[in-house]
């Protein structure tokens, strides 16, 4: 089984990281009931207990320490407020000293600052940090980063490791999960942070999977709407899994203040913890990470992918209501299931996989694909651009959920409004001066205008639809 290194940089980073490692124990320990350490484990954990060989790894009851595994990832922040709370928690014990890079200062929301000044200070460090997760690997497959592009420590270091990791590990999978900010942000430099950042992985991650604050918060409030409780905190609780309980499969992370970010990073979380499931767990129709690079990037630069998750409320902690398989399917190409504000329906598809867990057959796969493909725009020379995926195992708390990734010209609409707004700035050359302390004016421009080109040339596929 292929194994993943997670790299998790900056605030954002890790704290969509830490809902992702504490959701992924949960599954595990839903599923791996006998403790025993196996393939499905050996994706994202190292078997650290080697007296105890493959078994009698601590798992399921939410209470015990783990002893018997560690995290294939990396923590990396230039400050160290998060860390040091991740430290704190039971999540602490997946992860060694040697596992977590930490700066005093920040980046002071400045991409400069993280992607030329810590970049080079930090890299043999990170770079041997790395080093040393894939050498416990047996066949490292991929990469995860995840990061803001609003800040700058994620945004501009992110950005530089995204960078060594193709020249250091050119032939391992570069997945890029990315936040872009809202408008009514507080990061005021943030369109420079994403504009710079974004033109970076263009050039370097094989695949990005772009999200939006906007969209996730939307996300959010459209689940408490369509969630059952008695009271306005229950139905909150029910996906920001508030402090009270233990929220966590082998460790859980304990009672604990809930974070205005929760809901909205389990949401970013879920993607990750969907995405990878055919790696994880057995299926009829695995499909392979390898898979979704091949058949959903047809040319390297338009490599970024948006998702959607259906039924919404598999994002809860909750019941579902009965609901029709089918209604799943749709919902998952509707505008308000995606996870950037964008209208696939209308908009042209490059490619589209979906990602099917639980209880569905071949057949209602089929029969969905079917049925969609005639209200769906392909581009002429990829009519037939579907890649479907079966994985029986369900997600912890509903009997089914599906993931659609797709190749969409719509996520040019993200970009636009990102290059508006860093334009907005740029043309007064308000707080330029902080980047140009670190790189040429000239940088920024051709950052931007590589932006530029991607939006055309999203455009152009647009236009060629039949
Ligand atoms: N969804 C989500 N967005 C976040 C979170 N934390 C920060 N952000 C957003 O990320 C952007 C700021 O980036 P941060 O990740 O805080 O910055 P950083 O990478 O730590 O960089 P510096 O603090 O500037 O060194 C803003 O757009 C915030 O709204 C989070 O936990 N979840
Ligand atoms: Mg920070």
């Amino acid at each position: 089984m292929p194994n993943s290194i997670v790299i998790q940089v900056g605030q954002c980073g890790n704290q969509i990281g830490s809902r992702f490692w504490d959701m992924v124990l949960q599954e595990h320990a839903k599923y791996n009931r006998k403790g025993v350490y196996d393939d499905a484990l050996a994706t994202f954990f190292r078997n650290v207990n080697e007296k105890r060989g493959a078994r009698n790894i601590p798992v399921g009851d939410g209470q015990k320490k783990i002893t018997g595994l560690k995290g294939r990832g990396l923590l990396i922040d230039m400050e160290e407020g998060v860390v040091n709370q991740i430290r704190k928690s039971p999540l602490s014990e997946l992860f060694d000293d040697e596992q977590q890079i930490t700066s005093h200062s920040g980046s002071g929301n400045n991409w400069a600052v993280g992607h030329c000044l810590y970049g080079p200070e930090y890299r043999d460090a990170i770079l041997e940090g790395v080093r040393r997760q894939a050498e416990y690997c047996d066949a490292l497959q991929s990469f995860f980063m995840i990061g803001s592009l609003g800040g700058g420590t994620g945004s501009g270091l992110g950005s530089y490791i995204c960078a060594m990791l193709q020249d250091e590990f050119p032939e391992v999978y570069r997945f890029y999960a990315t936040v872009s900010p809202s408008e009514n942000d507080d990061v005021v430099t943030s369109p420079y942070n994403s504009i710079l950042s974004l033109s970076k992985l263009i050039d370097t991650a094989d695949c990005v999977l772009p999200m939006e604050n906007q969209a996730l918060l939307d996300i959010y409030e459209r689940v408490i709407a369509q969630t059952q409780g008695p009271s306005n905190r229950q139905k909150k609780s029910a996906i920001t899994d508030s402090g009270n309980s233990t929220f966590g499969g082998m460790c859980g992370l304990g009672p604990r203040k809930s974070h205005p970010f929760d809901a909205m990073n389990n949401i970013a979380a879920n993607l990750l913890m969907n995405m990878t499931s055919s790696m994880r767990f057995e299926g009829t129709m695995n499909v392979d990470i390898n898979d979704i690079v091949t058949n959903l990037v047809p040319f390297p630069r338009l490599k970024f992918l948006i998702s959607s998750m259906t039924p919404l409320y598999t994002l809860a902690n909750v019941k579902p209501p009965p609901r029709r398989l089918d209604q799943m399917f749709i919902d998952a190409f509707s505008r308000e299931s995606q996870l950037i504000r964008a209208d696939p329906k209308a908009s042209t598809y490059l490619a589209c996989a979906l990602i099917a867990r639980g209880n569905i057959e071949i057949s209602d796969l089929r029969r969905n694909v079917e049925r969609m493909a005639s209200h769906l725009t392909f581009v002429p020379w990829n009519q037939e651009g579907w890649k479907t995926g079966l994985c029986s195992v369900p997600p912890v708390t509903q009997p089914y959920c599906l993931l659609s990734l797709a190749n969409n010209c719509c996520v040019r609409q993200s970009f636009s409004d990102l290059h508006l707004r860093f334009k907005k700035l740029y043309r007064r050359k308000a707080n330029l001066h902080h980047y140009t302390e670190h790189i040429d004016v000239g940088d920024i421009a051709s950052s931007a205008a590589n932006v530029e080109e991607l939006i055309h040339e999203y455009s152009l596929q647009e236009r060629n639809r039949k």
